[in-house]
């Protein structure tokens, strides 16, 4: 049975109604400071903690119910002798309602130019502590953190003068849940300039939207995000239209995002199963998106096209003959607008800093009993040295980068080629370097004589070269680093190649 309440508050949304409720219940409600003003002011009856502890809330409020009464009151065994008698040896009366929230840690350190000091001066204490003492004992305490939860605790305690051991169980559960979220955001807003990869691993995400299922429709799903700004991000993004994202479009339209923030100029990329099959940069968009398309207008059909500038009538109108899942930019014109919403089920994602590359963040990876954790592949070339008799021109060199920068974001092995920017074929995720090779040439619905070849990794024999010089492709960009590398550029120097190793490797699995 519920007799006595205490409540505190940092976020009094409801408290009052709560409250009262509970007063004409008949409970008895502690309460602090700040609190107990509000609830008295409201004409709601409430005994201040210091009362109860005979101790003054003292140190700039830090310390106020820190007191053993107070937690002795929450977390005696009320069925345990020695307990009751240890109550009534010390005179401890016990609390069976703790109404508590948090110090704003998060909105605190979410505030532009916030001082360490005020992010410190809110990191709550005795909140905590209550909150742990209640859900601890929750077999027999009622613990309420979230506003949303006041009604359905009025509601159980009308019915039976105290809420049902599942409640407790699933109140105790969210408080957990809520303080371990509170420290990891403490310890992450602490850690944020030190070294990634401490000791131990504070991550917290908060839900965004549970998704209609998951990478298949017997998975479940939900898209979680970091607290803070996450600048030209998908979580940044304003929905403009169609059907909800769903687990595939959100893996693709993040990959497709990365692979476009490798590009200042004009750049439209068309994603499929994360891999790029078309990507072109152009004097201004609506070539870029011709190029994209023309690239590969057989792989788009189903696809995620995002570009790096706004989109506008005649692009849109382009884009309205081919079935698209998603389409993102910095934002879409009037005209565009109109055009696409003949397609209701397309959806538009508008992502104003879509160009805004990040700051230092992890880059995460689920494996069997733990995860593995590195920093993210911002780098692109170490250092660019010709290796061959023959030299690439000024044009050549640009699409050589320019298609680097592209397989550097295809599954491994990876092979790109390129003319004039843009992509003429894409070998994706093989296991051996000459099937990719292959394979894009296979695929691949242009003439590839005098385009470029970009490889992910190293060539570990000449085998790559004597096929680029079959379909008479005049210029080869890869790390180099292979025990092998001689073959190579003999290989590359007797078919008239040039060849520019970069110096570091772009696995991506
Ligand atoms: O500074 S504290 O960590 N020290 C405490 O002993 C304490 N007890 C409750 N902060 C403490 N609280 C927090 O005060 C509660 O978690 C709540 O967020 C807030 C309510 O203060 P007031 O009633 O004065 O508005």
């Amino acid at each position: 049975m519920i007799k006595r309440a205490l409540i505190s508050v940092s976020d009094k949304t409801g408290i009052v109604d709560f409250a009262r409720d509970l007063a004409e219940l008949g409970i008895e409600i502690l309460s602090t400071g700040g609190t107990a003003k509000l609830l008295r002011d409201a004409g709601i009856k409430a005994i201040d903690v210091a009362d109860v502890t005979g101790f003054p809330e003292c140190l700039d409020g830090r310390v106020k119910t820190l007191h053993p009464v107070i937690h002795g009151g929450i977390l005696a065994i009320r069925d345990r002798e020695e307990h009751q008698k240890t109550l009534e040896e010390l005179k401890i009366t016990t609390i069976d309602l703790v109404v508590i929230n948090l110090y704003p840690f998060k909105e605190t350190i979410l505030k532009e130019g916030v001082t360490l000091e005020e992010a410190i001066e809110n990191i709550d204490i005795g909140g905590p502590t209550m909150l742990r003492s209640a859900a601890k004992n929750h077999k027999f305490v009622t613990v309420v953190t979230d506003p949303e939860d006041y009604k359905k605790v009025v509601e159980e305690i009308k019915v039976q003068a105290d809420t049902t051991l599942k409640t407790r169980y699933d109140l105790a559960l969210k408080v957990f849940q809520h303080t371990s979220h509170y420290d990891a955001l403490i310890a992450s807003y602490l850690g944020k300039d030190k070294d990634i990869l401490r000791e131990t691993l504070t991550l917290t995400y908060e839900k965004v939207q549970d998704l209609r299922y998951g990478e298949n429709p017997h998975q479940q799903a939900a898209f979680y995000r970091e607290v803070g700004p996450q600048r030209g991000t998908l979580v940044e993004g304003i929905q403009l239209q169609g059907k909800e994202l769903s687990f595939n479009n959100i893996n693709d339209a993040n990959g497709a995002l990365e692979l476009l923030k490798e590009f200042d100029e004009p750049t439209v990329v068309a994603i499929k199963h994360t891999n790029p099959c078309g990507v072109a940069s152009g004097i201004n968009i609506d070539e870029a998106y011709s190029k994209a398309f023309e690239a590969d207008p057989l792989s788009i059909f189903g696809g995620i096209v995002a570009s790096n500038d706004v989109i506008g009538e005649k692009t849109a109108e382009r884009m309205k003959d081919v079935f698209l899942e998603v389409i993102i930019a910095p934002d879409f014109t009037k005209e565009a607008l109109e055009i696409f919403s003949e397609k209701q089920n397309l959806r538009l994602i508008k992502l104003p800093h879509i160009k805004a590359r990040g700051e230092k963040a992890l880059d995460i990876k689920k494996v069997g009993g733990g995860i593995l954790v590195q920093d993210t592949n911002k780098a692109l070339i170490e250092e660019l040295k010709v290796v061959t008799e023959a030299k690439p021109t000024k044009s050549q060199l640009e699409d050589l980068i320019f298609a680097f920068k592209i397989v550097k974001h295809v599954k491994s092995n990876a092979i790109v080629l390129v003319k004039d920017k843009q992509t003429l074929a894409v070998g994706p995720g093989q296991t051996s370097r000459i099937w990719a090779l292959k394979n894009a040439i296979k695929n691949s619905q242009h003439i590839l004589r005098g385009s470029v070849l970009a490889s992910d990794a190293f060539f570990p024999f000449s085998d790559c070269v004597e096929e680029a010089a079959k379909e008479g492709i005049t210029t080869i960009i890869q790390p180099g680093g292979s025990l092998k590398d001689k073959e190579s550029i003999q290989a590359c120097n007797e078919k008239g190649i040039s060849m520019v190793f970069t110096g570091m490797r772009h696995f991506k699995h």
